[in-house]
């Protein structure tokens, strides 16, 4: 494992990849295991293992006190606390998100029927642009949903003023932003309601699991009830509810990987400021950047390929990072509007997202948390360098030794 300096030194030209192993984007944090084997003994030795244990009552103490917000309903995923917050919040017809996400975000609607309509998203932070959701609305819209994308927040403000003056319901897809604030205030308590993510890749992992936050507290009982079936007492159903319950093991790494929260965020930051050293000058290549003076996760590290720019295109960077065994990965391409059943949906929605293109096009994320150190950051820089600069001849290699050997590494739905 080594800096490489030189085209000869590439994999493509014979080298040996830069890392013997695949390095990967979404390696889970761990925090420290005495504390986690200890928690699982004692589920173990309770014979609790779900349906509102001890430590997931912990679980959403702590995840509502970071949070800043009254009431914190753990859920077996991220996809499930969105579709119950959306079942709960009585939405239904049409409701706007962006189109450059997650797919869980419009699946979450589309599972319950209701219409994702897709809006465009802020060249520079990837957040849904208010302006594109304001000419959106319909007399179907009955809702808002944002995603905190890489963290950034939405504009809350905006989107919140649009939710208040058009009677809609506001909630937040806040899958990538636990941690993080807006103007000083953590995530959690903005809109109606705001739901984490802590799937093994988040920088903060109960194996799988997710969170409904909210601080109305009659939403919060009837989300309670809902991930449980909608169980009202042991033999009282109140309404249509599901198994949305997250188990004690989750909850028990959920809390050792809080326990070692702010460890994995200085962990994060290091990486950050060093890919941000490594990549400093090359061109075309934009790191996004939290907002200054925010507390953030720093969960992604996010660079911006301009195809106009960039002298090696974002595929091929893509292309030639996996020959070196680093698994870069380009999210959240091609964009949801180019995905099934959405395609078929609305053929034409591209021509109302041109920066959702662009960011679709342009975006890398490349790997950080606690298996990256600044000697393998140096490393993924060098090939990212290496390749910028000898991008004609890294090209015309990739054409005849990585395209025939890895038809599989990426696929490309029909345009547009
Ligand atoms: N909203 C947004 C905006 C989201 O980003 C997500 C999830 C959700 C909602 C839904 O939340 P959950 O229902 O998942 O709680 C991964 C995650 O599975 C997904 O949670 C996450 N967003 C998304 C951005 O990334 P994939 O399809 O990329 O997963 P996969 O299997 O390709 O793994 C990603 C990388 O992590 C690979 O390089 C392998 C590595 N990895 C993965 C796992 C699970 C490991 O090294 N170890 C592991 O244990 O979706």
């Amino acid at each position: 494992m080594r800096v490489k300096q030189d085209l000869g030194d590439l994999a493509i030209s014979g080298g040996p990849p830069a890392f013997e192993e695949p390095v990967h984007v979404g390696r889970p944090n761990l925090g420290p295991r005495e504390a986690l084997f200890s928690r699982l003994e004692g589920v173990l030795d309770r014979r609790w293992l779900t349906n509102d244990g001890e430590l997931v009552h912990e679980f959403e103490r702590r995840v509502a006190g970071a949070a800043g917000v009254r009431h914190c309903i753990a859920t077996c995923n991220g996809e499930i606390g969105l579709e119950i917050a959306i079942r709960a919040l009585e939405l239904r017809g049409e409701v706007i998100v962006p189109a450059f996400t997650f797919v869980a975000t419009a699946h979450s609607l589309q599972w319950q029927e209701i219409t994702p309509v897709f809006a465009d998203v802020d060249p520079r932070t990837h957040v849904i642009d208010p302006r594109s959701v304001e000419r959106l609305i319909t007399p179907k819209t009955t809702g808002i949903l944002g995603v905190h994308l890489w963290g950034q927040t939405c504009d809350v403000e905006a989107l919140g003023a649009i939710a208040r003056r058009r009677g809609l319901k506001l909630i937040f897809d806040a899958a990538h932003a636990f941690g993080c604030s807006r103007r000083g205030r953590p995530v959690g308590g903005f809109g109606h309601a705001e739901v984490f993510s802590f799937h093994a890749t988040k920088f903060v992992n109960s194996l799988e699991g997710g969170a409904v936050v909210t601080d109305d507290d009659e939403l919060a009982r009837r989300i309670r009830l809902m991930k449980n079936f909608g169980f009202v007492g042991y033999d009282d159903v109140a309404f249509v509810g599901t198994n949305g319950k997250m188990n004690e093991f989750c909850a028990a790494m959920g809390l050792t990987s809080l326990d070692a929260m702010d460890s994995f965020v200085a962990i994060n930051a290091r990486n950050h400021a060093e890919y941000a050293r490594e990549l400093n000058g090359i061109t075309g290549l934009r790191l996004l950047e939290p907002p200054a003076g925010e507390r953030t996760n720093w969960q992604y590290v996010v660079v911006d390929v301009d195809p106009e720019r960039c002298p090696l295109g974002r595929d091929d960077l893509l292309d030639l990072l996996w020959t070196e065994n680093v698994q870069a990965r380009r999210y959240f391409y091609p964009g949801l509007h180019r995905m099934e059943p959405y395609r078929s949906h609305f053929p034409n929605a591209h021509l109302l997202l041109p920066s959702t293109i662009r960011a679709a096009a342009g975006v890398l994320v490349l790997p950080t948390g606690q298996s990256m150190d600044p000697e393998a950051i140096a490393i993924v820089a060098s090939v990212i360098r290496l390749g910028v600069e000898r991008a004609d001849e890294v090209r015309a290699a990739l054409r005849v030794t990585v395209r025939p050997r890895h038809p599989r590494r990426r696929t490309d739905p029909e345009s547009p």
